[in-house]
């Protein structure tokens, strides 16, 4: 990985603020209601935004920029203005990018003073090293690819970003045509953050486009790599519920941390009673961990009654703009136990899917929320469209429930339809495989990948995990987490 090994530079010109350039770094269009759609992409975790106010005229570039100033500065995000030294001067911004045709770097800190940031586009080595030799704070790099926001004459592209940033010691900042689809490997080649304008402002959800373009930057942590925080019942037995969840996020290599919903006595042949806990304690657990721990995706499993669903869901409103919540819609145990409570199915479809950045039903539970049957994969495609009418970002439909020599699940992410089949293994040894194939999946979201490589990387974990199942108990036996972990690696 070219560069990755680098520490990221600091803005050294600004130490009472210490602004990094990593990360997410929104460039503004010219679109209606900016400032609207700014404020909800930022709630989605952008690190910087540069304000780009192409032929607006003075005044409304100043009254629009001061309002996107005061927005950064509540929520601790750096402030940028595109090409113009005296607007940012004028807007108090924390720096100013400038292309190759705005000015020297000299006379933008003779403009703005000293402590504020400095960026320059380039789009080749020798450019990019005068930009470092006349004390740029960072570079923009681009264009990574062909672009309808900007009419772009060179195109660099990935393999001249590599090329590129071992002779860079400033951040780089990709830009260019990113996406979900393609930053992975624009990170992998070094990028310290991602430009981008019409990936997120375009997005119908600007929060979800910014965070899941912010979790990729995770690929790049040592391990373990990420943390996930699941939020389920107890299964003294240890095969489902919290023991499933933990054993399968350590193994994957992320770190696990938990928040108790209720505890059941529980073995292989089923639930003999279940002690719900009370809600207020359940918000203690998610508040305590969320104060000092960076999560970085949320798994829901076993949730028990409405009162808890409830205060989970108004207690996590807020925050799964940020951090992506992962539902496992658990309702009924292997063994037959109803998990969550018969009135407890409505306040969840109602409060708490809406907030899903992915819900992962398997047929059962689809028929449950739909209110209607699913006999064949066409219909799951059709009721993976249904659920997602619903609220959540992306639907996981799980096909294990029907018949059939493949096992098939089925994406849909509110444009397409995407399926992963494996093959369907016959066991009696099965119980943990919802909580175990969701935290799985929270895991690599957690490690930097994008959805669909997480969910198939998932569905592979869970498929040899089943496999190689060994029968334990008189009922259905665990799932075997510890060697599946071991050959997907
Ligand atoms: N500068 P989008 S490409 C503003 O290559 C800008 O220098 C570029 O927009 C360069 O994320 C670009 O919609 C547009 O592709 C980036």
């Amino acid at each position: 990985m070219g560069g990755s090994s680098k520490p990221i530079r600091l803005v050294v010109n600004n130490p009472a603020q210490l602004l990094a350039i990593t990360g997410v770094y929104l460039i503004t269009d010219q679109g209606d209601d900016l400032v609207k759609r700014v404020s909800i992409a930022l709630r989605g975790g952008v690190a910087v935004l540069q304000y780009r106010a192409k032929d607006k005229g003075r005044e409304a570039s100043l009254a629009e920029g001061n309002e996107l100033r005061r927005l950064c500065r509540s929520c601790g995000v750096v402030f940028i203005v595109n090409d113009d030294a005296q607007l940012a001067g004028e807007l108090d911004a924390d720096g100013v990018h400038l292309g190759q045709d705005d000015g020297s770097i000299a006379s933008a800190r003779q403009i703005l003073g000293p402590g504020k940031i400095i960026g320059k586009s380039t789009h080749n080595l020798e450019e990019a090293l005068q930009a470092e030799q006349e004390g740029a704070d960072y570079i923009g790099f681009g264009a990574m690819y062909p672009t309808g926001s900007k009419s772009v004459t060179h195109i660099p592209g990935v393999s001249g970003l590599a090329a590129i940033r071992d002779r860079i010691r400033l951040p780089v900042v990709a830009i260019g045509g990113i996406n979900t689809n393609n930053a992975c490997r624009i990170i992998d080649a070094g990028a310290d953050a991602l430009a981008v304008i019409s990936s997120v402002l375009s997005s119908p959800r600007p929060d979800c486009a910014v965070a899941e373009l912010k979790l990729l930057f995770n690929r790049k942590r040592p391990f373990p790599r990420g943390s996930v925080l699941s939020v389920a019942g107890s299964d003294s037995g240890g095969g489902a519920g919290i023991q499933a969840d933990i054993k399968t996020i350590t193994l994957l290599g992320s770190y696990a941390a938990s928040v108790l919903t209720a505890l059941t006595a529980q073995n292989t042949r089923g639930v003999s009673s279940i002690h719900g806990l009370p809600p207020t304690f359940v918000i203690d657990q998610l508040d305590t961990v969320l104060a000092d721990i960076p999560v970085d995706v949320i798994k829901t499993g076993m949730l028990h009654t409405p009162a808890i669903i409830s205060a989970l869901a108004e207690r996590l409103g807020d925050r799964s703009a940020m951090i992506p919540l992962v539902i496992d819609p658990v309702m009924i145990a292997k063994g037959g136990a109803a998990l969550m409570e018969r009135e407890s199915i409505s306040t969840f479809r109602d409060q708490l899917l809406p907030l899903a950045y992915l819900l992962t039903p398997n047929v059962p539970e689809a028929e449950r929320l739909l209110g209607k049957t699913i006999r064949s994969e066409e219909e799951m495609e059709q009721a993976a469209r249904e659920l997602h009418t619903l609220g959540a970002a992306n639907i996981l439909l799980k096909g294990g429930h029907l018949s059939g020599r493949k096992s098939t699940d089925i994406l849909f992410d509110g444009s397409e339809c995407h399926s992963f089949a494996s093959e369907r293994i016959f066991s009696n040894n099965t119980h943990g495989t919802g909580c175990s194939f969701a935290s799985a999946i929270a895991t690599f979201l957690a490690q930097g990948e994008p959805l669909k490589i997480a969910v198939a990387k998932a569905k592979e974990f869970i498929t040899i995990a089943i496999r190689l199942a060994r029968p334990l108990g008189k009922g259905h036996g665990p799932i075997n987490h510890y060697q599946a972990a071991k050959e997907i690696q």
